[in-house]
Order: C-alpha cells, then structure tokens, then sequence
C-alpha cells in the first residue's frame, strides 16, 4: 500500500526528477538554494526537504475532516528547505535559526522551552509558524524528557514556490518539509544519514500523521487530505484517500493527458487573486465548518437512533457506520457498502432540515437550540466541541452542512467511478470529461451554497470558465479565495486561457510571465523527498 513506502531519499537531482516525472527545468532552484545556504551559513546542507503543494482536481472539499475519502493530487509547487546541524554550544539544545529566500519573510530564531514548548502566534499569520509547527511534532515525539538524546541546533533555509492563500495547501507543504527537515537532521528519516538514529527508513503513513498533528498547531483544526498528497502522491496519478476506518490510499489514473498531445484534456489552476488568510479568519470559517459538521454529526445520530458515547466527538462519518453497521476497526472500506451508505445517509440527513425560512433562505439553529438537540447540557456540550476550538457565530447551519458533505464524498465515489472504467476501457475522449466536468461544476454549486466556502470572485471565476469552453470547473481547497481548477480540452487550452484573461477583471493586464503564474496547466506531481547533496 502507497501508505507504507518509505520516504523516497535521493544523493542526487537526476533521479530525484525522474522520480519527480518532471523534467531538469527546477534543477536551478535546488543549486541556487544550496548556494545560499553556503553564503548565510558557512556551510554547504546536510539535507534538502522537498514537499509539494496540492489540488484537489476532482470534488472532495470540506469532508476530509468528517473522515470521508477524498481524490487529491500534488503539483509541481513546492517548498523546498536545506538544513544542516550546527555544533552545539553550552547547553543550547535544539535551537534553530530559519531564513527564507522570499526577503518579507524575514529570519527568525527560536528555541524549545523545557518539555518542548515552542511559541506559536496564532493571531498573525507568520511564515516560521510552519516551521514551528513541524518541529514540534519531531521534538515532542523523539525527544521525551529525561532522554539522553537531544535534539541538535538547525539552520535551515527556506524557499517555496507554492502562492500562499490559494488553496494549494501552501501550508501542509510548509509543515509536511519543515516535519521532515528536522527528523532528517536528528538522523531519523533512514539508517544511511551520516547521523542515523532510525532503525528503518520512515514511511510515508506515519509522516502524513505527524504532520496533521504538527499544522493543527497552527489553529486550523483540518483534516488529512493535504498532507497525504504533499507525502504519499505519485506522478501523473491521483489519490483516492480514505481516513476510515484507518488512513489508506490508492492510486488512480486520472483521465486527461494523451500520449499524442491530442484529443485529451488537462486540468487548469487560475487564481482568484482574493487571498484566503485561513489561519486568521478560522473561527468564522474553517473551524466553523469542522464545529457545524460534529454538531450535526451527533444531533443526527440522535434523530437515526445511532449510539453516540457523551464525550465522544461523533463524525458524520461514523454515524454512518454505526447505521449501517460497518466494522470500526476493519483494514478498509468496503466500496460497495460505502456507496450504498452514502446514497441512504444523503436522504437521511433531511431530518436536520430546519423549519423556519427567512427571505429564501433556511435559517440555521442558534446555539441554545443546538446544544438542547445535541442532548447535552451546556457545560458537557462546550467541553466537547468548543473547548479546543475557538468559533464565532449567530446560527448555526447543521442542515447545509451535513447535506454538502454526505453528497460531495458521492461525488467523490462517482468520480473515481469515471476514472476507473476510463481506464479499464482505454477510452477517454469528450463524454467522459463532460461527466467529470459535471461532477466538478455540481461540486462547486454546492461548496458555493450548501458549505458556503465560495466568495464573489471564485464563483464569477468558475462561470467565466464555463463560458470559456471548461467541461467543468470548481474551487479547489478550503475557498473563500484562492484558486479554481478546470478541466479544459488540451488542444484548447491557449484559447482558454486567452478568453479567461478577457473576462477576468483582475487578469486583463496580465502578461507573459506573470499571466502564468495566475493560470497554468497543472500534471500531478510525486509528494515529498529528500536529497543528501553529495
Ligand atoms: P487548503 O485550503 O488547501 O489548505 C484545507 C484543509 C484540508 C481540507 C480543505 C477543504 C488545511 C491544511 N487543509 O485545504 O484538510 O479540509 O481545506 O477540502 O487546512
Ligand atoms: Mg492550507
């Protein structure tokens, strides 16, 4: 399983991008960084981390977190950091200078407190709050107090090229590099380091669950969806990945790229150009989402007679499990039962349907009346969902919520359907990227209406695709800015981009380099690596 490979290691950049399934064209960026390591430090890397961002092509957002499997892919945008260990002096354990090659991001200098406490500012977005956020994982889960061992003092320095805020996880790749940056300079990712203190090479399932642990630090409280693909992806391939009952994934062939350059389609990245501060706005947006969808999930399991302990934070996920009587602690799911469950539980979350309508509109709950139908007082209900979390809302909308997230993860199930017998049969051609497409537009009607995770400019985006000749098109990652994805013919794909540019405000007086960097043409990338420099 993709899950249990160990982290790919490389000594040298040739066949780190054969394994990439990219050309030497970035080749420049791992020199110019090892270069720059050298001028600020003194010294050449020990260790280069490379993690990629992610899109999600296909739908699949906001029910990761409800633990429903979802059908992301890396690119070839990355973070890349180089570091090297730095001798120890008096009793300085595990200190760390960080710089970054983008001058905003200004050097920082931080070191563990006892018990490895590292600060993390969770007001402000600042760019070594990643960083942060992937070593503590790594001090907290080798370093327990009392060991001998000690973490070493780090200079690293980072670049990336993923655009913050636009939905390609810019973050999970900052965490997902910054996590395997330091357990590769404690000499703990193989046994081949110079420095080696691991007795196996480290595979890539437990990288994926340390690093969701790690970017929760940062107060987005996400699911695990950008993190597998950043680690586990594979070129040229998407991922279905399922969090239930355990973390698994499986390699799909997308439909798209022909061999001959003609008569298939390709997947397009344009930017909105509206940045999404997920971190700063989470307690009226993402962590908004993930306390709505909990409430639901228990408020549903009351109403459907499912059993639901009084602390347990109950996902939508395993009620449906629980109705069905699915096994919680199998290997995988069973497809077929899956789908059928998906299928039911899409109609048997109309019993949150609320009464009241206010100008069109369905009326969420307020606070006390979710905590009455969560059948808790308010101090168990505050303790169970509000206590690790901070949100900030009048009404809540169970309804809306749970609807988007049973009928996406179907959505999910009928894409790789699609893909599957593609592939099976050989043939991709206009009808099975019209049914895809279909899938991604219905996929952003509901993240636009049902999640309310859209914004003016996204929506407007996505119709200006449509228009544009896209068999689909969507928001892909958290929303409420950042990019959209479409699928668009790829013999077609200049006269796309020209007509985009023309309807977009933001793009009109965008040229050449700088048009590209907004809207490209994206193949599915291989997730994180490291490089010893030789
Ligand atoms: P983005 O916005 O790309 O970081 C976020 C979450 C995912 C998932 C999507 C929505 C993080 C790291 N990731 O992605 O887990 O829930 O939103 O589908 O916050
Ligand atoms: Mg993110």
């Amino acid at each position: 399983m993709a899950a249990s490979l160990p982290i790919p290691v490389f000594t040298n950049l040739e066949d780190l991008y054969q394994n990439l399934g990219t050309s030497l064209n970035h080749a420049e960026r791992w020199d110019n960084l090892s270069k720059e390591f050298k001028a600020r430090f003194g010294r050449a890397p020990a260790y280069i981390a490379r993690a990629p961002g992610r899109l999600t092509r296909v739908p699949g957002e906001h029910i990761d977190y409800q633990l429903f499997g979802c059908f992301p892919a890396a690119i070839e945008h990355d973070i890349l950091i180089a570091c090297a260990p730095r001798s120890p002096t008096g009793n300085s354990h595990g200190d760390v200078v960080a710089e970054n090659l983008y001058p905003k991001y200004t050097r920082q200098g931080f070191a563990p407190v006892r018990q490895w406490h590292l600060d993390i500012n969770r007001s402000e977005l600042r760019w070594e709050s990643y960083v942060k956020a992937g070593y503590y994982g790594v001090l907290n889960h080798y370093f327990a107090p009392g060991e001998t061992e000690q973490p070493i003092p780090v200079d690293l320095l980072v670049t990336g090229s993923v655009p913050p805020g636009s939905g390609l996880s810019s973050s999970a790749a900052m965490v997902v590099g910054s996590t395997l940056a330091f357990l590769a300079v404690n000499g703990l990712v193989d046994d081949s380091s110079s420095r080696a203190r691991a007795t196996a090479p480290l595979n890539k399932g437990s990288l994926v669950e340390m690093a969701m642990e790690n970017e929760k630090r940062v107060g987005v409280n996400s699911g695990g969806m950008d993190q597998a693909a950043s680690v586990i992806a594979l070129a040229n391939s998407a991922l279905y990945i399922s969090f239930f009952p355990k973390l698994a994934a499986e390699t799909i062939p997308l439909p798209g790229s022909s061999t001959s350059g003609k008569g298939g389609a390709v997947f397009i990245c344009a930017n909105s150009l509206v940045v999404s501060d997920k971190a700063v706005h989470a307690k009226t947006r993402y962590n908004l989402r993930v306390v709505e969808t909990l409430a639901a999930a228990r408020i549903l399991a009351r109403r459907l007679g499912v059993k639901v302990g009084p602390s347990e934070k109950i996902t939508l996920r395993t009620v449906m499990a629980r109705l069905l009587g699915e096994p919680e602690d199998a290997q995988s799911e069973d497809v077929e039962v899956y789908r059928k469950g998906l299928e039911r539980m899409a109609k048997e979350v109309e019993c949150l349907r609320p009464e009241g309508k206010k100008d069109g509109e369905e009326l969420g709950v307020t606070m006390e009346t979710m905590v009455e139908w969560s059948g808790l007082d308010k101090v168990a209900f505050e303790q169970v969902y509000l206590s690790w979390v901070e949100v900030e809302a009048t009404h809540f909308q169970l309804y809306k919520r749970a609807k988007h997230v049973y009928e996406e993860a179907l959505r999910v199930l009928q894409f790789r359907d699609v893909c599957l017998a593609a592939a099976s049969s050989g043939t991709a051609g206009p009808t099975v990227f019209q049914q895809l497409g279909d899938l991604m537009s219905t996929s952003h009607v509901s993240c636009s209406s049902m999640c309310e995770c859209s914004c003016p400019e996204l929506d407007e985006l996505t119709a200006i695709a449509l228009k544009a000749g896209a068999y689909g098109s969507r928001v892909t990652g958290a929303g409420w800015g950042g990019c959209t994805v479409s699928l668009v013919d790829e013999d077609k794909v200049d006269e796309f981009i020209a007509k985009v540019k023309a309807a977009y405000g933001p793009y009109k007086n965008l040229e050449g380099g700088a048009l590209r960097d907004v809207i490209f043409a994206t193949k599915p990338s291989s997730g994180a690596c490291g490089e010893y420099p030789r």
